[in-house]
């Protein structure tokens, strides 16, 4: 099996200090954040980035400053991912611009979802916008998968020749308006559908986070775990951040005798 890409998705765009006070939302909190991660076996940093009022941002200077805080707190800096989903509601062309500033890589939302009572809108003309963006900046796409149909929507995209393998797909699964988190009814399938070449990474929300990261370590696949994704260490316990729920994930991968990926090592896997 190859090594274990863990991603930790640390601030995420619907969540406040409210629901958990140690959510990293100043550009200083997340470069601590980013550097635990790093400690604790992430070599991927998913980033959604807040402004002076720690209000979802698509700026680019809010980008810019959280990026250079994470690189000069990190002596080997992490892979940072862009969100390009942004916050429930954001702009398709806001959700695009930060790809100007040439992240390593991005996120790619690959359909339309009820987001809790919100809708988080991925048309396919928006998904033809991004995937210009996305070959316009020589970003490289992680495909966000809420739901099964995502992954016909993604087969259309590459029919229609918009984007490139090999494909990297992140099962996002658990939202409330999508898919649920079942290893076996809703993973499972996922699995078998993949379009190749690629690799996949799981992404529970709340109480799926900690058993679909077992069953990606066990069957090869990659993890993502965070505080954007689950506040909770276990039930009723809030994480003491997110290096919490790395580790956890990094000790269950060594128990599984399944080694841990570099920063160097990932960007290999993914082609970087
Ligand atoms: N905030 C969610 C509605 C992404 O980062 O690409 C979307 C999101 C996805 O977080
Ligand atoms: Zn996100």
């Amino acid at each position: 099996m190859e090594k274990l890409i863990i991603t930790c998705a640390i601030t995420g765009a619907e969540l406040s200090k409210d629901e958990t006070p140690v959510l990293p939302v100043t550009p200083d909190e997340q470069a601590r954040a980013a550097r635990e991660c790093v400690e604790a076996g992430a070599s991927i940093i998913h980033l959604h980035v807040r402004d002076d009022q720690a209000r979802p941002s698509q700026e680019l200077a809010h980008f810019k400053r959280s990026v250079e805080a994470i690189r000069a707190a990190c002596p080997d800096t992490p892979i940072i991912q862009f969100s390009t989903g942004g916050a429930v509601g954001e702009a398709m062309e806001k959700r695009i611009e930060p790809l100007s500033l040439k992240p390593e890589m991005g996120s790619f939302n690959t359909g339309t979802i009820n987001f809790g009572d919100d809708i988080f809108v991925n048309s396919f003309p928006d998904m033809r916008g991004l995937a210009a963006g996305f070959k316009k900046y020589g970003v490289v796409p992680e495909f966000e998968i809420y739901d099964l149909g995502h992954l016909a929507n993604l087969e259309k995209l590459i029919k229609e020749g918009l984007v490139t393998p090999p494909y990297h797909i992140q099962f996002v699964l658990g939202v409330p308006g999508a898919m649920q988190g079942d290893c076996f009814r809703d993973l499972a399938p996922l699995v078998q559908r993949l379009p190749q070449p690629s690799t996949w990474g799981v992404a529970g929300v709340g109480r799926f986070q900690l058993p679909l990261a077992t069953v990606a370590i066990a069957t090869g696949g990659h993890v993502r775990v965070g505080l954007e994704d689950n506040i909770y260490f276990s039930r009723g316990v809030l994480a003491t951040g997110n290096a919490q729920l790395v580790s956890r994930v990094a000790d269950l991968a060594k128990l599984y005798g399944r080694g841990i990926a570099s920063i160097q090592e990932a960007r290999q896997l993914l082609g970087l």
